[in-house]
């Protein structure tokens, strides 16, 4: 077999950019589907409004608005891995698995948003992502 082994002098890590002024106002709801099997965001899969993606780019203001309008708990945050909850980036959270939002909640959460690359918002309740509850959120240079 021939490989190829980089050493060194790799690309720099993305950096987040300057605060730009910017402001975004994203507004979701968690949602269940009747049986439970799926988890979701704003409506069900193949719905419109199901799972919205977002971008934004380095150094913008994000506030995400989020309601609890199903009757489990749940909990929010953008995430580096959509696979652990518990890979927060930004200080991005809304509650958390432990204290998560109760059925009819609200919260909300204002950040700058950093380095840029591909990130995940989900439910940070372990498993809820997985049955649906997370979409991309992705930052742009
Ligand atoms: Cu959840």
């Amino acid at each position: 077999m021939v490989g190829k082994i980089n050493v060194g002098s790799a690309e720099a890590a993305p950096k987040a950019a300057a605060p730009t002024g910017i402001s975004h106002n994203f507004d979701l709801k968690f949602i269940e589907s009747p049986d439970f099997k799926t988890l979701v965001f704003n409506a069900l899969p193949g719905e419109e409004g199901s799972n919205p993606d977002f971008k934004v780019k380095s150094g913008d203001s994000v506030t995400f608005k989020v309601e609890n309008a199903g009757i489990s708990f749940h909990a929010f945050a953008v995430v580096s891995d959509v696979d652990d909850p518990t890979t927060i980036v930004f200080n991005s959270a809304i509650k958390s698995a432990n204290n998560p939002m109760k059925a009819g909640e609200t919260g909300e959460v204002t950040f700058i948003a950093g380095a840029p690359g591909e990130y995940h918002y989900v439910c940070t309740v372990p498993g809820h992502a997985l049955l649906g509850m997370q979409g991309n959120f992705i930052v742009e240079p």
